[in-house]
């Protein structure tokens, strides 16, 4: 874990140097796999003591949420699901703005991107199966990437316990998975799971095609979901609204949306409407 420096960031650049991160922070191998696969597996980005604390933390938030909430979700899906408030919280905070993720987020969604937010999910022994789906909205052709996913195993991901399925390659897909693909009993013969050890996070392009798969374990399969985001996603501007006081320089410039993201907001809407033309910034 690292600690962040205090100034305003005002840039891609400056969020960059205070993570510590920058061009060489992911492998050539790296970038052609989210190119190429649309994901990537990096294990030992969360160490033992990292672990312990967002286990514990884990566990408290859901056992408040739940004491407030009653244990609806739980009962019926058979998935535990934490909100994770974005109050300071260094240790949740350094997992959204850290640097292989960062590094990741810029590679996919380029130099405008802000973070959606943070959730735990947690498929109970029997439960977890989901079709596969992507996190964004449908593509057109050539249209830009909106949505990075990130999942940090806090348990090891194994296929008895619902290890995420992906399907790679699909992220370059435009509309949505047929229907059939989507069911959850559906196999699909591309299809691979990321088994990765506790402590890894599983980066993918948020419009591959991927699900959870069911926990056949008796143990807890916990995971933090990330979103990061690019102007183009129309959650954008509900973020940035209410920045908690106490975030990290990092943190806080990721979830604040300025004038020029909503320029670029208004340039999308044009995009849209203009159904696929791209403009001349992409070409
Ligand atoms: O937890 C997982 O393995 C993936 C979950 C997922 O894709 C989702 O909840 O949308």
């Amino acid at each position: 874990m690292k600690t962040q420096q205090t100034g305003a960031i005002t840039n891609i650049d400056e969020l960059f140097e205070a993570v510590g991160a920058n061009d060489k922070t992911l492998t050539r191998a790296e970038k052609d796999s989210l190119d190429r696969q649309g994901f990537l597996i990096v294990p030992g980005l969360l160490d033992k003591k990292w672990l312990e604390q967002l286990r514990a933390a884990f566990e408290q938030l859901l056992e408040e949420h739940e004491k407030e909430n009653g244990q609806h979700a739980r009962q019926t899906t058979g998935t535990r699901h934490v909100p994770i408030s974005l109050a300071p919280g260094q240790i949740f905070e350094d997992v959204y703005t850290h640097p292989k993720l960062l590094a990741a987020v810029r590679h996919i969604l380029g130099d405008d991107l802000r973070f959606g937010g943070i959730h735990g999910r947690d498929p109970l022994p029997g439960f977890g199966q989901q079709g596969l789906h992507s996190d964004a909205p449908p593509r057109q052709p050539g249209s830009p990437y909106l949505v990075v996913t990130s999942l940090w195993a806090l348990d090891d991901f194994t296929i008895k316990n619902g290890a995420t399925r992906l399907v790679p390659g699909t992220h370059t897909e435009t509309g949505l998975p047929p229907k059939e693909t989507r069911q959850p009993n559906y196999n699909h013969p591309g299809q691979i799971f990321a088994v990765a050890p506790a402590g890894s996070a599983i980066i993918f392009n948020g419009h591959l095609w991927h699900s959870g798969t069911q926990n056949n374990s008796q143990e807890p399969r916990r995971t933090l979901q990330c979103v990061h985001i690019a102007p183009g996603y129309p959650y954008y501007t509900s973020i940035g609204q209410n920045v908690p006081e106490g975030v990290g320089p990092a943190a806080r410039y990721l979830m604040t949306v300025n004038e020029i993201a909503e320029q670029q907001k208004e340039y999308w809407n044009n995009y849209q409407q203009a159904k696929g033309k791209p403009g001349k910034s992409e070409n």
